[in-house]
């Protein structure tokens, strides 16, 4: 069997590449009030903590996003446990000898367990290294053929059906090409059916975040006649099997988010008919040693995927913006405006939408953005850094 980073051929400078030293990791914890707060089947939040990473070598500098949360309700993952692994594990394993390519820090990374989001940091700040060593962006390393990728938003529980499309008439005016409500058991069926009364057509989905299990089958099925595009992670986070179960019986595609944590779970999922969209998120599956494979994976079985999101700055947005270049991504992936987020955002300039609803992959070499670091530091909670031992 080969490792799931040989699958892909095409990009050989992306997997193998000229040794670079790294000497320095670099973590700020970035404290960035949300607009508005966003209210998931697992709580509110108002804040996003933000976590870079930068890593030094060369004589240049590549940045990343670990988007873990303060809490650990999306998945097991916190900003506590990545600062752990990051600091007692990852980084001395990234520095210890020179990276040759994402297949040389995949394998080094693997002999850890679990720590998704804590590793996919590093492989992001690394691969923007990479890019900027090969004087490209991220997106001609990775293989993407998009100049522009289709967004669509993803909208909170909000406090009445009103405020609910209230917002949604905002964002479609702004050209979003998708609308995804959050639901909950009850925050489901009557709010869908309102949203579906007053707009017939847009491209709907909805998000359960794992609210629900097999006992609620009948809410489960009611859905299934609102003509979304797909009901994404309706049971637990690491179930494939009750999914399976449940996409037998529905006429709506299943997305799977939690869920798909490696191209291997991938494969299964789509192996037991668990789903048949995928939502790639590169935090959620380790990286883009990962989130490529699974990509190349869908995309030979003709499964749609698309990006993912986790209320990222603007570093992690950028990284989310040259994954959806790929050519499987033909859905409107979770990438909203920076304004959609944040008051200001840490990159200069920020992610706008068009009134295409699509927004545009940086040509420039790297992230393609500069990293407000002024901004950056202004609002840093935690600093430090990681040397190589020589
Ligand atoms: O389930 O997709 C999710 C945000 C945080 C954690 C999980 C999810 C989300 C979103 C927002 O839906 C996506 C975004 O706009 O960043
Ligand atoms: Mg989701």
């Amino acid at each position: 069997m080969p490792e799931p980073w040989n699958d892909s051929g095409a990009r050989a400078e992306l997997w193998v590449a000229e040794p670079a030293v790294v000497d320095r990791v670099s973590i700020r914890l970035v404290r960035l009030p949300l607009k508005e707060a966003f209210e998931t089947s697992f709580g509110s939040v108002d804040s996003r903590l933000i976590f870079l990473v930068s890593i030094k070598g060369v004589g240049l500098e590549g940045w990343g996003e670990v988007v873990s949360a303060e809490k650990p309700f999306y998945s097991y993952e916190t900003i506590g446990t990545s600062l752990h692994v990051i600091r007692d594990y990852l980084a001395q394993s990234l520095m210890a000898q020179p990276v040759s390519g994402l297949e040389d820090l995949a394998a080094r990374f693997a002999r850890f367990k679990g720590h998704n989001m804590a590793k996919a940091g590093l492989e992001l700040a690394y691969i923007d290294l990479l890019a900027r060593i090969q004087n490209r962006s991220l997106s001609r390393l990775i293989g993407g053929v998009r100049e522009r990728v289709p967004v669509g938003v993803s909208l909170g529980i909000q406090r009445s059906i009103g405020d609910l499309l209230a917002r949604i008439d905002a964002y479609l005016g702004l050209g979003y090409q998708r609308i995804k409500i959050k639901i909950k058991p009850g925050w489901d069926v009557d709010v869908v059916a309102e949203v579906r009364k007053r707009h017939p057509d847009i491209l709907l989905s909805v998000d359960a975040n794992s609210a629900y299990t097999l006992k609620d089958m009948d809410r489960l099925r009611a859905l299934d006649e609102f003509d979304l595009l797909m009901i994404e992670q309706p049971l637990d986070h690491d179930d494939l099997v009750d999914h399976s179960k449940l996409q037998a019986v529905l006429k709506t595609p299943i997305c799977l988010d939690e869920s798909i944590t490696s191209r291997r779970r991938a494969e299964q999922a789509l192996d037991l008919g668990s789903c048949r969209l995928i939502n790639i998120k590169i935090g959620r599956v380790g990286g883009y040693s990962q989130a490529i494979p699974i990509h190349d994976l869908c995309h030979q079985r003709g499964v749609p995927v698309w990006c993912g999101g986790m209320l990222e700055s603007g570093v992690g947005r950028a990284h989310n913006l040259a994954l959806a270049s790929l050519p499987g991504f033909t859905l409107p992936g979770d990438i909203s405006a920076s304004s959609r987020y944040f008051a200001r955002d840490l990159i200069v300039p920020e992610v706008t939408i068009a009134t295409d609803g699509t927004a545009a992959v940086p040509s420039r070499p790297g992230l393609g953005f500069e990293v407000d670091l002024p901004y950056v530091e202004s609002r840093t909670e935690t600093f430090e850094h990681i040397d190589r031992k020589t």
